[in-house]
C-alpha cells in the first residue's frame, strides 16, 4: 500500500482511548516514519496546576481520555468552581518547531470561535511542564460513546444531532474554515444533550483550488474522494465526512469499512457502500446525494438542511439523556403543541415566549409581580407520577382524546386501580390562612366520595335509568379542555363559553363575559375581578395565554355534549380546584362543589352537582353527547342502567384512590 503521499502523521490525537484501536474505514494507518519515539515516562500531573500569571488556581479531576500529544482531564477553577475539559500537552512532546506550530494554530483559530454548537475555548496558559487547554466541558463525552452503546440512533435523533452539527459547521464554512477530521468523536455532548463541535487539530482556512495542499497532515476518518485523490479538501469534503457520519449513526458501521484498508481506499474512490434496506427511503435518498463522488455533485448543507428527510420527519427540540444509553420514546408533537408554538411565536416573538422573562421588579403588586413571574418555572402544585402519557409530552390530551379501550370492557378492578394510581393532577394554591367556609379539593372529594357511594350501595339492581329531568335547572360544567401542563397549565371552557386555566404553580385566571372580564385567583380564597381593559401588567401574559388555550379550543375542539347555558355576567365562574388525570379519565373539582369526570375512550360524561335546593343533580352526557340530568335520590331509589353504574362505580374508586392520595 502507498501511503507516501501523506506527507505528515499526527498521532492519533485527542481520541478517547475507547475510539482507538484498529484504523476506522477511511483512516490513514500509522504510516511509516523514522522510528517512532520509546514511550516516554511521564512525569505525573500536579493535582493543582496554578497559571503563574493570573495566580488562578485549577484542581486536576478524572482523566478523560489521552491522545497522541496530550491526556485530558477533568479541572476546577478552584475560585469559581467551574470546571472544565482540559488538554495537558508536555512540553517535550511539542518541541519540535513544526509541533509547537499545530499547538499554535488550533490555540489561534480555537480562541476565534463563538457559536452554540462549536465547543467554547476558554482559555490557555503553560508552565515549565505542560500547554494547558482550557476547554467547555461536555459531560457526556461524544457521539462516538453514544453510537457505541447504541450502534445505530433513531431518525429524529440523527435530525436532531445532525441539525445541530450542520449549525456549527455552516459558521465555520462562512468564516472560511473547513473542520476536516468530522467524526462521531469530535461531536461533543454536554449535560443538556447540546451538541458541540470540537477538535480543530486538522481544521485549516479555507484555500482557493490551487492554493489547497495536496497532502493530508494528520489521521482524518472519513477522507472524501478528492482528498484520498490528492485534490485538496474543501467546504465539500466536510460535507462528504458529514453523510459519513450520517450513514453510521444509522447503519451502525461506517459506510466504507472493509477488513482492508487499501480495499477501503477504493470503496470510496468508488463510492461503493450498501445500503441497509431497514433504512428509510428518504434517509436513503439524503445520503447518496452527499456521498457523491464529485464534490460539485454533492448536496449543500442548505440542501441537506431542505431535505425531506429533514423537513417530512420530526426533530425533537430535546433528547432525554437516557438516549445515550437506550432508544428513546420520542412522540411527534401533537396539532396542540404545533398550534401552541405557532400562535406563541406570534404572541411572543421567535424566541423564548415573553412570561418566561418578565422581571420580577415591575411596579404595582408585588405579589402578583412574583407570582407571574414564577409561572413557567415552577410546578410546585404538579405532583406528577409517571404514567402512560409522560408529562413531559407536549399538550398531549384534549378533550376529544380517543383512545384505544373500549370503555365498556370496564377493566377489571386491578387494572383499574392500577391505572388510577398512574394519575397526575394540577391543584389550585392554598391560602396560608386555613378559611372554613371554602371548598377546597379535598372537601369536594369527601362530599362527593359520601353521597356517590350511599347512592351506589342502596341503589337497586335495573335495567334502566330513571326518567331524567325535563327541564334541570342549569348548571356549569366542562365542555372542552386542554391539558397544556408540560409549559404552562390545564385550560378548560366551561358551558357558558367562559375559559379558565389552572396553571402549573396554583394560579387561576379566568375569562368571563365574552373575554371582557378577568377574575384572577391567587389561591382559592384570594380572588380579585378586572376589566380586561385595565388588567395590570403583570397579569397580562397569563391573560395572553389563557387566550391562547381558548383559541385553540374554540377553534379546534368539538363540544363535549348538548347542555349550554347563558353567561351569567355578574358572579364569578366556578374555580377550577384540581384536575387528575388517569389512564381512562380526567377528574375536575369545582369550588362550588362540582364533580366531572370524564372518560376518554367514548367521551361520556359524569357531573354530579348541588341544585339551589341543596338536592344533588347527577347528569350523564352519553357518547352521543347527549345529556341526562337524574336527581341522586331517583338513581338511588330505583337504580340505573349497567353503562350508568359502570361509571358511577369508577368514579368512587377513582374519588377513593383520590382520597387518600
Ligand atoms: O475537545 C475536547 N472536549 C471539548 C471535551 C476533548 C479534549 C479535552 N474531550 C475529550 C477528552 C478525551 C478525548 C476527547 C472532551 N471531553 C469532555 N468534554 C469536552
Amino acid at each position: 500500500m502507498d501511503t507516501g503521499c501523506f506527507a505528515a502523521v499526527n498521532p492519533d490525537m485527542f481520541k478517547p482511548c475507547s475510539e482507538r484501536g484498529p484504523p476506522q474505514q477511511g483512516g490513514v494507518p500509522p504510516v511509516k516514519t523514522s522510528r517512532t519515539k520509546p514511550e516516554q515516562s511521564k512525569p505525573e500531573l500536579a493535582q493543582v496546576v496554578t497559571d503563574s500569571r493570573t495566580g488562578r488556581r485549577y484542581s486536576k479531576g478524572k482523566l478523560l481520555g489521552k491522545g497522541g500529544f496530550a491526556r485530558c482531564y477533568e479541572m476546577t477553577d478552584l475560585t469559581s468552581n467551574k470546571m472544565y475539559a482540559v488538554k495537558v500537552i508536555p512540553q517535550n512532546r511539542v518541541s519540535k518547531p513544526h509541533q509547537r506550530e499545530k499547538i499554535t494554530n488550533e490555540i489561534e483559530l480555537h480562541k476565534t470561535l463563538s457559536h452554540k454548537h462549536v465547543v467554547k475555548f476558554s482559555h490557555h496558559f503553560e508552565d515549565q511542564d505542560n500547554i494547558y487547554i482550557f476547554l467547555e466541558l461536555c459531560s457526556r463525552k461524544s457521539l462516538a460513546h453514544i453510537w457505541k452503546a447504541r450502534h445505530t440512533l433513531t431518525e429524529p435523533e440523527v435530525r436532531y444531532y445532525l441539525r445541530q452539527i450542520i449549525s456549527g459547521l455552516k459558521y465555520l464554512h462562512n468564516r472560511g474554515i473547513l473542520h476536516r477530521d468530522l467524526k462521531l468523536g469530535n461531536f461533543f455532548v454536554n449535560e443538556n444533550m447540546e451538541l458541540r463541535l470540537g477538535d480543530f487539530g486538522l481544521a485549516a482556512k479555507l484555500e482557493t483550488v490551487e492554493q489547497r495542499k495536496k497532502t493530508i497532515c494528520g489521521t482524518p476518518n472519513y477522507l472524501a474522494p478528492e482528498v484520498l485523490n490528492r485534490h485538496g479538501h474543501g467546504t465539500e469534503s466536510d460535507v462528504w465526512s458529514l453523510g459519513c457520519v450520517m450513514y453510521t449513526l444509522m447503519c451502525g458501521n461506517p459506510p466504507f469499512e472493509t477488513l482492508d484498508l487499501k480495499e477501503t481506499y477504493k470503496c470510496i474512490k468508488e463510492v461503493r457502500y450498501n445500503m441497509p434496506s431497514n433504512v428509510s427511503p428518504t434517509a436513503q435518498k439524503l445520503i447518496s446525494g452527499i456521498l457523491q463522488k464529485n464534490p460539485s455533485d454533492r448536496l449543500s448543507l442548505d440542501q441537506i438542511l431542505n431535505h425531506d428527510f429533514f423537513s417530512k420527519g420530526f426533530t425533537p427540540d430535546k433528547l432525554p439523556p437516557s438516549s445515550c444509553v437506550m432508544v428513546p420514546e420520542l412522540h411527534p408533537p401533537s396539532p396542540a403543541k404545533k398550534f401552541f408554538t405557532k400562535v406563541a411565536k406570534s404572541l411572543f416573538g421567535k424566541k423564548k415566549a415573553k412570561v418566561e422573562k418578565i422581571p420580577c421588579e415591575e411596579k404595582d403588586d408585588k405579589d402578583l409581580s412574583k407570582l407571574v413571574s414564577g409561572i413557567v418555572k415552577s410546578s410546585i402544585n404538579r405532583q406528577i407520577s409517571y404514567k402512560t402519557v409522560g408529562p413531559n409530552e407536549a399538550p398531549s390530551t384534549t378533550g376529544q382524546l380517543v383512545s384505544s379501550v373500549p370503555l365498556e370492557q370496564t377493566p377489571a378492578e386491578e387494572e383499574s386501580r392500577k391505572s388510577i394510581s398512574r394519575s397526575f393532577k394540577g391543584t389550585m394554591a392554598s391560602s396560608a390562612e386555613p378559611c372554613e367556609d371554602v371548598l377546597t379539593p379535598a372537601s369536594v372529594t369527601e362530599l362527593a366520595l359520601k353521597v356517590l357511594s350511599s347512592c351506589l350501595a342502596t341503589m337497586p339492581s335495573a335495567t334502566r335509568n330513571p326518567p331524567c329531568l325535563s327541564r334541570p335547572q342549569t348548571f356549569l360544567w366542562v365542555s372542552k379542555w386542554v391539558d397544556y401542563s408540560n409549559k404552562y397549565g390545564f385550560g378548560y371552557q366551561l358551558s357558558n363559553r367562559s375559559v379558565g386555566v389552572l396553571f402549573n404553580e396554583g394560579t387561576h385566571l379566568s375569562l368571563c363575559d365574552q373575554r371582557k372580564t378577568v377574575h384572577y385567583c391567587l389561591t382559592n380564597n384570594k380572588h380579585f375581578t378586572f376589566q380586561a381593559s385595565s388588567l395590570p401588567e403583570q397579569l397580562r401574559s397569563q391573560k395572553q395565554i389563557v387566550e391562547l388555550m381558548a383559541n385553540y379550543m374554540e377553534q379546534n375542539l368539538m363540544e363535549g355534549g348538548d347542555l349550554h347555558c347563558d353567561e351569567q355576567t355578574s358572579s364569578p365562574p366556578p374555580l377550577l380546584l384540581q384536575w387528575v388525570k388517569t389512564d381512562h379519565a380526567l377528574l375536575m373539582l369545582f369550588n362550588n362543589g362540582t364533580l366531572q369526570v370524564n372518560f376518554y375512550t367514548d367521551h361520556t360524561k359524569i357531573i354530579l352537582c348541588k341544585s339551589s335546593d341543596g338536592s344533588y343533580l347527577l347528569t350523564y352526557i352519553s357518547r352521543e353527547r347527549v345529556s341526562y340530568t337524574y336527581l341522586l335520590s331517583m338513581l338511588a331509589e330505583m337504580g340505573c342502567a349497567s353503562e350508568l353504574r359502570h361509571r358511577l362505580r369508577y368514579v368512587v374508586q377513582l374519588l377513593h384512590h383520590h382520597a387518600d392520595a
